[in-house]
């Protein structure tokens, strides 16, 4: 006969934090989001680590190479998907270790033959008012000059004209050459009092551009994330089919951390891949397997496939209809409950701590906190981050509102049958995703930065300072509906929600 597990399947909705003492050190300045995200021995302390407890999920609408930049300057990684051809999985691993925190590749050039309704047309494009006027209008070719909003007027000048009597020369220019550090960069614009200095090449070609406002840019990001080589760290998805060749293409590229991707981790392909992996490449890279949901599988996962991560959730996904379409899954509080437990006594048992991550279903930053404190040492999230500008999509405009298209990888549009191996098939056979929309929300960095702000708040009201103390002082309590109704306004009127009253 099955098993009835005598529990009911919780989510994260269920729960509110209780406060613990708040003492005068509970200050969210004292409060360190550093985490782990690679094995480790108790005695030795943490090794791999993310600075802020976020990675974004490996999905075509969520993960490329710009909000991969956007999310390590905050302290957290993208895992870039994996749902793609190697070379160009690799090419977005590649955009993302060669990004220079500062130093910009010009996206907006044009030769001195082009005119000055180009140039418009450009910076309408673009968004970007300076423009490198190079020789063939190429990025990496002689800069000639640079031409900026200043340098003409839209409304007066003659618009057929040719940018050549228009820009400021290179001989005017002041530049550095390839190899500046970006503290000397800036020492030039501040010296010279220019807002955008040119790094060239021996040969006069135009490499980076480093803007006066990115100094100050630098700086508001002091939680970045990089390797020893100071590079933005970034990590990568793999599935249980091309893995070896795809892992070799991403660890050559510079990939950080990869993670085994799949709606259920708990299979032997998965523990196959993951010891052939660490056979080939050891310690160098940082592994992650999952989802799972349940204790065994968490054994399994660290015993037999022996990762360094373990990510937990299945069909919680905001896109996600597996629980629909196959009747499996799990609440996602009872998962990183169950999870964190065993995770926990494999610790006390071998000395040993592997880090677990809640995957999916995060709708709001009290259920990012309440996962949090029930032991998930970092999340991972797919809508919250493709609602953001640095998402890989285009914003649509829909009854004056503005939405990002956002579509699950097991849906049509995504077609990744290697995360769901449904059948034999080398095909999706039936969807478990949808394709739909989510509001726009702004730039990563001031979401991120609001999210980050709650959760150190909240943890000072429990009375910790660290997410393991989070983990080892959170309480907890269930919540019953009218408690959640209780907890939102009541007996007050929004005005933005009040009626005109008709009889006035
Ligand atoms: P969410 O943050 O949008 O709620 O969920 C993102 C997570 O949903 C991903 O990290 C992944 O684990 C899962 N996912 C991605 N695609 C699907 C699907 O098509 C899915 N069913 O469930």
């Amino acid at each position: 006969m099955a098993i009835i597990i005598d529990d009911v399947s919780h989510t994260f909705h269920e729960y509110l934090l209780l406060p613990g003492l708040t003492t005068k050190e509970h200050i969210a300045s004292n409060v360190t989001l550093k985490t782990p995200i690679q094995r480790y021995n108790l005695k030795d302390g943490i090794r791999g680590h993310l600075n802020t407890p976020f990675v974004s999920a490996a999905m075509q609408a969520v993960s490329g190479p710009e909000l991969a930049i956007a999310l390590a300057r905050k302290g957290g990684s993208a895992f870039i998907f994996c749902s793609q051809s190697i070379e160009s999985q690799a090419q977005m691993v590649r955009k993302v270790k060669e990004h220079k925190a500062g130093f910009v590749e010009s996206d907006s050039n044009l030769a001195p033959t082009a005119t000055l309704g180009d140039a418009l047309a450009l910076r309408r494009k673009t968004g970007h008012s300076t423009i490198a006027i190079t020789e063939n209008g190429g990025r990496n070719t002689k800069l000639l000059g640079l031409l900026t909003s200043k340098d003409f007027w839209e409304y007066k000048d003659d618009l057929t004209q040719c940018v050549s009597g228009f820009y400021t020369p290179r001989e005017k220019l002041v530049m550095a050459e390839e190899g500046v550090s970006l503290q000397d960069a800036t020492n030039l614009l501040w010296k010279h009092k220019k807002e955008c200095l040119p790094v060239v090449d021996k040969n006069g070609c135009l490499k980076f551009l480093v803007f006066r406002k990115d100094y100050f840019d630098h700086h508001s990001y002091p939680d970045e994330l990089t390797d020893g080589r100071k590079r933005l760290v970034v990590g990568a998805a793999l599935n249980t089919y091309d893995y070896m060749e795809r892992a070799s293409a991403l660890v050559e590229a510079g990939v950080d951390c990869l993670c085994l991707d799949s709606s259920d981790g708990y299979s032997e392909w998965q523990a196959e891949a993951a010891r052939q992996l660490r056979a080939k490449f050891g310690d160098k890279i940082v592994l992650g397997g999952g989802n799972i949901v349940s204790a065994d599988a968490f054994r399994y996962m660290v015993e037999k496939a022996e990762v360094d991560f373990v990510k937990v959730g299945i069909g919680g996904g905001s896109i996600c209809i597996t629980r629909e379409q196959k009747g499996i899954g799990r609440g996602q509080a009872s998962a990183i409950m169950d999870v964190a437990h065993e995770r926990n006594k494999y610790a006390r048992e071998t000395g040993i701590y592997i880090p677990i991550c809640s995957d999916g279903g995060l709708n709001s930053d009290t259920q990012m906190i309440v996962a949090l404190a029930m032991g998930a040492d970092f999340v991972m999230m797919g809508k919250y981050f493709a609602m953001t500008e640095e998402s890989p999509t285009a914003k649509i405009s829909y009854r004056g509102r503005l939405y990002k298209p956002y579509w699950g990888e097991g849906s049509n549009r995504a077609r990744n049958w290697q995360r769901y191996k449904q059948s034999e098939a080398a095909h999706l056979v039936f969807e478990e995703g949808v394709d739909a929309y989510v509001p726009y929300s702004g730039p990563l960095a001031d979401k991120v930065e609001v999210s980050l702000v709650k959760l150190k708040s909240t943890m000072c009201n429990v009375g910790v300072l660290s997410l393991s103390e989070f983990h080892d002082k959170a309480r907890l309590t269930r919540v019953s509906e009218m408690t959640v109704v209780e907890g939102g306004t009541s007996t007050v009127e929004m005005l933005d929600r009040m009626q005109p009253n008709s009889e006035s």
